[in-house]
């Protein structure tokens, strides 16, 4: 009988890094990217962070939309009320009428763009 030696693993003098294994620095920004805490940075949690981003992204672009939307259809309302104030002077009115008509094709234009972006939007889903 033949006695056959035992294989032992290597042991590596190389370093953690050197071996193929990545350490995230101290403190560093990413550690937040472990979402399981359970020390690793994997692809799933990276793919899911990232994914969390892009949609805090979006929610960022609506919410500010949304705002001037508002702001529009709120200017248009308080601007038709100051127009109409006796504060206003008739002949005022006269000489800007034109740019009047502007003001309002303009606001209700955004308003116009932020309700037909949503529809399209919502239904895209
Ligand atoms: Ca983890």
């Amino acid at each position: 009988m033949t006695v056959r030696p035992k294989i032992r693993p290597k042991t590596s003098t190389k370093s953690a890094s050197a071996r193929g294994k990545k350490n995230l620095q101290k403190d560093s920004a990413y550690e937040e990217y472990d979402i399981d805490g359970d020390g690793v940075v994997s692809d799933k949690e990276l793919a899911a962070k990232k994914a969390i981003q892009e949609a805090e992204t979006q929610e960022e672009k609506a919410d500010a939309q949304r705002n001037m939307a508002w702001l529009s259809l709120i200017g248009m309302l308080l601007f038709t009320g100051l127009v109409f104030l006796p504060i206003f002077p008739d002949s005022r009115i006269e000489v800007l009428a034109d740019l009047f008509g502007l003001f309002y094709i303009g606001m209700s234009g955004i308003v116009g763009a932020y309700m037909g972006m949503t529809a399209y939007m919502s239904a895209k889903r």
